[in-house]
């Protein structure tokens, strides 16, 4: 039989799937484990051979993993809402999920292609109603809750409202936007209303006015994550900052335990150092600068120690001091800057500092040691989001404010020395001393101390004289959770008096209306305004035509939706029990998978998707709805695979094209070529011509070989540059058990690389030997039931050591090459014993899941399905060597090499050397000193 790969791939996949081999249940028999892929976005290009890297990984895991016993949960599905498929709606009209539909469609048949052992029956899509039930469910829970800082945990917010009713806010240390102070009485005398109002200010969902992102062009708030460089990722288009009413999520209020808990997690160090960053904790403190109006201007510090040095101070244009300070002369001018920050987005105002500007507030504030009065200046280096939005300026030793006070000629007091020497003229300084080394200078309290210990002094002098506090901050944002859009989750939310209400629990899902068109309206609300019947009846709790809005009993919807992380937050618990309709996931569910024993997916998430569903999961923990607050222990990025783009060179205003050799000789325009056009970097001249019109009469001008040359390059994969290999290509052409084990092989699966189809012929080429073990040159099926060797045991285990080891280590590529080897030489020694071959298959499958059950099965005959078999046991014994080959040195020297059982011991080996014919040429009379054996090693004998 030939290794028929096209008919093989296809049979084996259908009957794994028909016998539902990878359908998983609880087994409370069997340890769980749960490989995790983090699931795409079904966009409407397909898959490329990019995108399941990290899915042929965690699959060969998965299998490995079956094979050692476990109960293996290896779910996939797709993370449905999304922005192109809305502007695909936008422009054409067709709804969003018949686009989403489609190309799900074509990712499954693109994904079942390639082999991988899913569990299909628990596939979520995040934009169908019976998932994003539990989306808004969650959403909920959080309206529902507030975070505690003193249990650092969070609470309901009932048990709030009793603390209200009893104590007022005494004793509450809840994370709140604002702090706010009042009594029993006055809580209890408050309207409704008003207590919505101030709950909102509790809430873990709330509604609260903030600067976001507005990209106008998209017609969306977009998160911090989804702009760079000013513009939108998607798109391109212009962000500006504007301030709005949005639904947010508490997410800071778990910034000390999102930083604290990630110690436990086993992920690399590099991707913890983003998150630490993104957290951001700075300790410091926080204090008060009275101005002559009376306003009193609170500044957080992480030098205290520097406070004697503090010459001007920096609102940010944003804050609502600006106001209050601003003298009417400066008015003008400070408007008018206000309306220039808007234009830049937070990341540009942090990153370029270059660019300096601001205005004077015409304000001064009172210094709270010296008492002298500094001026109160706004700039948008400062951001109205972090600590209090303004800073006391020390521009001998930051350089931001050194920088600003070199441009608007502010004076710079320095107030920390290297040492006692190091104190010289700040008009000389070219640039401020930012280290915290060295003594304090200049600072009556604080003269002659370290910066430490100063920091310290200060700190508790600030806090007996009621000017400060210690202070710690985190720079993570709460996370902004509306979206202007159509397609997102639905807000179970309706308003009474502009208030927010929730619909009850048991109505969910409340499932997106039908609208004509997907664009904001006229008006500027968001696509959901245009529905009909977007109104909740709180007598019959149910959706109905926004006619019949009374603001009695019937109310209008929420227009915004929710952003796409909200239905990535929490997907990895709904695949444990994904058909549940009474809760998000069983308790027993919960307690038998627990979490995510490993995922893999791209580290373009670590600030967004992968911060909010650690959050998502320690809010859902400390609600008691899930067994873990960590949701994935083990995490591990896959590189990207890079595109790798060919040239041709068109001879420049002709129709000519010349080869990467002779393009230097003339002037050329350098264009890609469709790479499924080239092999080996020879072009396909006639498949050239017919690629696009314009090469239609295309001339070649060729090398002396008669062949056409590209040139090449490594680039991003993409459409664009003509270097998108397509998986379906590959495993037409080769077979996906190819596929699988060249994208292994092309390097450590953390890398990036590029994608180079010219090595995969020597993988298939492998696969083909293996074939060959099991049938002879005639095609004829050789299998012998005779004992194995010494030799092909060790060929064997070998290599089951090795897999074992690499598989462990996530060391797939050099797996491939351990394969080779091994298969080489059971070639070499013409091995077709079942004793080798059987287990050969196990550790193969999986990496070639199709060849190896067919041979299984149809080579060897086994009836049991090798998903389900045992990985078999290395056996160290097989790698011992009988004999050594010592080399046998005379002082010192090596004269000859002699072989010896591996079991002798060092006495046995002294007096067989020492009666040795050829030991007794080079002593040679004279007399042995000591005969030294290192065991398995070396002999040195010592003469005189
Ligand atoms: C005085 C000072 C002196 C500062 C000095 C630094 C060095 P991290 O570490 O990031 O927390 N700051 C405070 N709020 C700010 C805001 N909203 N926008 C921009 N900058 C702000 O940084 C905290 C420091 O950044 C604070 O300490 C403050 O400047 C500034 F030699 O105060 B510092």
């Amino acid at each position: 039989m030939e290794y028929n790969f096209k008919e093989i791939e296809q049979n084996w996949r259908k009957f794994w799937q028909d016998n539902k081999l990878y359908k998983v249940d609880i087994d409370n028999n069997k340890p769980k484990y749960y490989v995790l892929d983090m699931f795409p976005y079904p966009s409407g290009a397909g898959l490329h051979v990019g995108h399941p890297l990290g899915y042929i990984a965690s699959d060969i895991y998965s299998r490995y993993k079956r094979l050692n016993g476990f109960n293996v949960l290896h779910p996939m599905g797709y993370d449905a809402f999304g922005l192109p498929a809305e502007q695909y709606a936008i422009q054409t009209g067709q709804h969003p999920a018949i686009t989403t539909e489609t190309n799900v469609a074509r990712y499954r048949e693109q994904l079942d292609k390639i082999g991988f052992s899913y569990d299909w029956d628990r596939e979520v899509r995040t934009a169908s109603p019976e998932y994003y039930k539990w989306t808004q469910w969650a959403f909920m829970q959080m309206f529902n809750h507030y975070f505690n800082n003193e249990t650092q945990k969070t609470e309901s917010i009932d048990s709030l409202i009793a603390k209200f009713e009893t104590e007022g806010t005494t004793n509450i240390k809840a994370n709140c936007t604002e702090e706010l102070s009042f009594t029993s009485q006055e809580w209890n005398s408050k309207s409704d209303d008003e207590k919505q109002e101030i709950l909102l200010n509790y809430r873990l969902a709330f509604l609260a006015d903030t600067f976001v992102n507005w990209c106008p062009k998209l017609g969306t708030v977009l998160a911090n994550d989804e702009v760079t460089g000013g513009v939108s990722v998607r798109g391109g288009f212009p962000v500006e900052q504007k301030k709005m009413r949005q639904w947010s999520l508490r997410v800071s209020a778990y910034a000390p335990r999102l930083l604290n808990d990630m110690e436990n997690l086993a992920w690399t160090d590099a991707l913890k150092e983003i998150q630490k960053n993104w957290i951001g904790k700075s300790v410091g403190a926080e204090l008060v600068f009275a101005t002559k109006t009376g306003v009193e201007v609170e500044v957080f510090t992480t030098r205290p120690d520097t406070l004697y040095g503090v010459t001007f101070m920096v609102l940010a244009p944003e804050s609502d001091y600006v106001a209050q300070l601003t003298t009417p002369e400066q008015k003008a001018e400070v408007e008018e800057y206000i309306q220039a920050t808007k234009k830049r987005s937070e990341r540009d105002r942090m990153s370029d500092v270059k660019t300096i500007s601001g205005v004077f507030t015409g304000s001064y504030a009172v210094h709270p040691l010296t008492g002298e009065e500094i001026p109160v200046w706004i700039a948008d280096y400062v951001l109205a989001g972090y600590g209090t939005g303004a800073v006391m300026a020390v521009p001998a030793h930051d350089s931001r404010d050194f920088a600003f006070a070199k441009h608007f000629n502010l004076p710079i007091i320095q107030v920390i020395a290297k040492n006692e020497k190091e104190v010289t003229d700040t008009a000389d300084w070219t640039e401020s001393y930012d280290a915290k080394e060295g003594i304090v200078i200049n600072s009556e309290l604080m003269n002659g101390l370290s910066v430490g210990k100063a920091s310290k002094k200060i700190i508790s002098y600030l806090y007996d004289n009621k000017i400060g506090t210690k202070q710690t901050n985190y720079r993570l944002r709460d996370a902004i959770f509306s979206r202007q859009r159509y397609w997102g989750e639905p807000f179970p939310v309706y308003f009474k008096n502009e208030l927010p209400y929730l619909i009850g629990e048991e109505f969910l899902p409340l499932e997106l209306p039908k609208i004509d068109k997907y664009l904001p309206t006229e008006d500027g609300k968001p696509p959901l305004a245009r529905a009909d019947k977007w109104a909740w009846d709180t007598v019959n709790n149910k959706v109905v035509s926004n006619n019949l809005i009374d603001g009695k009993t019937i109310f209008q919807l929420e227009f915004s939706t929710m952003p796409g992380f909200a239905g990535s937050s929490a997907y990895s618990l709904r695949y444990m029990d994904n058909k549940n309709n009474d809760a998000l996931v069983s308790k027993e569910a919960s307690n038998y998978w627990q979490d995510v024993d490993l995922y893999i997916g791209g580290t373009e998430h670590a600030t967004g998707h992968l911060i909010y569903s650690r959050f998502w999961n320690k809010f859902l923990f400390d609600i008691g709805a899930i067994q873990k607050d960590e949701p994935f222990k083990k995490l591990i990025n896959q590189g990207m695979i890079q595109g790798r783009s060919n040239f041709v060179y068109r001879i420049s205003e002709t129709n000519k094209f010349v080869t990467y050799a002779k393009r230097k000789d003339q002037k050329v325009d350098k264009l890609h070529v469709d790479v499924n056009i080239v092999k080996n970097d020879i072009l396909d001249t006639e498949a050239f011509k017919n690629w696009l019109p314009e090469y239609k009469n295309a001339e070649f001008i060729l090398d002396e070989d008669g062949k056409y040359h590209c040139g090449s390059a490594v680039e991003k994969m993409s459409k664009s540059m003509f270097n998108v290999v397509n998986p379906d290509d590959i495993i037409e052409q080769y077979g996906a058990d190819t596929l699988r084990m060249y994208e292994m092989f092309l390097g450590p699966l953390e890398q990036a690389k590029p994608w180079d189809t010219n090595g995969i012929d020597g993988v298939h080429k492998f696969l083909k030997k293996t074939w060959n073990l099991f049938y002879n040159n005639n095609g004829e099926l050789n299998i012998s039931d005779d004992k194995a060797t010494k030799d092909e045991l060790k060929a064997l285990h070998k290599t089951i050591k090795k897999i074992q080891e690499d598989i462990e280590n996530f060391s797939f590529n050099t797996s491939i090459s351990a394969f080779m080897i091994c298969v080489n030489e059971l070639g070499g020694l013409k091995t077709n014993k079942r004793e080798i071959l059987e287990p050969l298959l196990i550790i193969l499958s999986p990496f070639a899941p199709h060849i190896a059950e067919e041979l299984w099965q149809n080579a060897l005959g086994n009836k049991e399905s090798i998903v389900i078999a045992r990985f078999p046991k290395f056996v160290a014994e097989y790698l011992v060597e009988d004999s050594i080959k010592y080399p046998v040195q005379f002082n010192g020297k090596t004269r000859f090499m002699l072989e010896l059982s591996a079991s002798m011991s060092n006495k046995e080996i002294e007096e067989i050397i020492l009666a040795n014919e050829n030991s007794k040429k080079y002593i040679d009379g004279k007399t042995v000193r000591k005969v030294i054996v290192v065991p398995k090693r070396i002999i040195n004998i010592v003469i005189s």
